[in-house]
């Protein structure tokens, strides 16, 4: 396993030192934003982990390693291949590795490759869920599935409401997986702070989060740990606003019959083209926000460890 992992010096340097560290994700450079706020936003939220004091490590996967920390040279490709990129869950690591393909990760295979590089921490901007007629289709996020197995805390800004947003919480209670929320008791909705649904713990200190996660692995429940963040006021559009947008969204990639993986990237794409650039000013901020909180909350593990 560790043959496939490939720290950058700086990343190398922060574990040797036992300095807190943060895992990015890429899927959300490649395919979550465009070009080149995506590259432009990946360079910002790494200095925003820095200016917390922790170091951080962006994922992917190229030339058949997983990279661990990227250089801003890797940073670019991600964010110019786009879409081209491979989206890489759990079951497409070993193809795109042994392929020798540009594979930008998602939140799940983030968590692994977290997992197998000692990275407690991963910061994104928000988690797959279970698709809003999940009944039919069956689409569920493999997200949810990791965040059962793999003991990674990841802090996000809640799941975008393309997804059904209630069902996912059952999904993740039912497999033991723990949504803490910060500074408000109701689970963020992604661009808005408002979903209509709560999450099970506030825990607004990092010294507190970092309490819980820690207990919850030693006593040896290897699952992982949601930390819901809200997007910072100033930038939450109001639920209705976007509301409308989502839905058009989700009838469009009906009528293109979209499937599979191709289904978040294009409702996402979609979400962005039809509420011109207010969508994408709030995803920035909200990403900085969770680096900010990812941050504090390595700094706060690495403390009590
Ligand atoms: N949701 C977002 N932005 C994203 C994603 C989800 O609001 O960029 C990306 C993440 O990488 C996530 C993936 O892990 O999409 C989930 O894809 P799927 O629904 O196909 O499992
Ligand atoms: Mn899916």
């Amino acid at each position: 396993m560790q043959s496939y992992l490939e720290f950058s010096e700086e990343v190398q340097q922060a574990r040797q030192q036992g300095r807190p560290v943060v895992a990015l994700e890429s899927t959300i450079i490649s395919h979550g934003m465009p070009y080149p706020q995506n590259v432009q936003t990946a360079r910002e939220v790494e200095a925003v982990v820095r200016a917390h004091g922790a170091t951080p490590a962006t994922i992917a996967i190229l030339n058949g390693k997983i990279k661990i920390g990227l250089s801003g040279a890797e940073l670019e490709l991600l964010g110019r291949t786009g879409q081209d990129a491979h989206k890489v869950s759990r079951r497409d690591m070993p193809y795109v590795l042994t392929q020798g393909k540009v594979g930008a990760t998602t939140v799940a295979a983030t968590m692994i490759c977290a997992r197998m590089a000692g990275i407690e921490v991963f910061v994104t901007g928000g988690i797959g869920g279970v698709h809003r007629g999940a009944a039919q289709s069956f689409d569920i996020s493999a997200d949810l599935q990791e965040l059962a197995r793999t003991p990674v805390a990841v802090v996000c800004a809640g799941a975008k409401s393309i997804l059904d947003l209630g069902l996912t919480l059952e999904y993740l209670e039912t497999h033991g997986v723990p949504v803490l929320t910060i500074g408000q008791e109701e689970f963020p909705a992604f661009f808005s702070r408002e979903s209509g649904f709560k999450g099970d713990f506030r825990l607004d200190a990092a010294e507190q989060q970092a309490a819980f996660i820690r207990c919850q692995w030693q006593l040896g429940m290897p699952a992982g740990v949601v930390l819901a963040n809200p997007v910072p006021q100033e930038y939450a559009l109001a639920r209705e606003q976007i509301e409308g947008v989502i839905a058009q969204a989700l009838q469009e990639a009906d009528a293109a019959g979209v499937s599979g993986k191709q289904v978040t990237p294009f409702l996402l794409a979609k979400i962005e083209q039809l509420s011109g650039g207010r969508s994408l000013e709030t995803n920035i901020a909200l990403v900085k926000a969770n680096a900010q909180a990812g941050a504090r909350l390595a700094c706060a593990l690495a403390a009590q460890s």
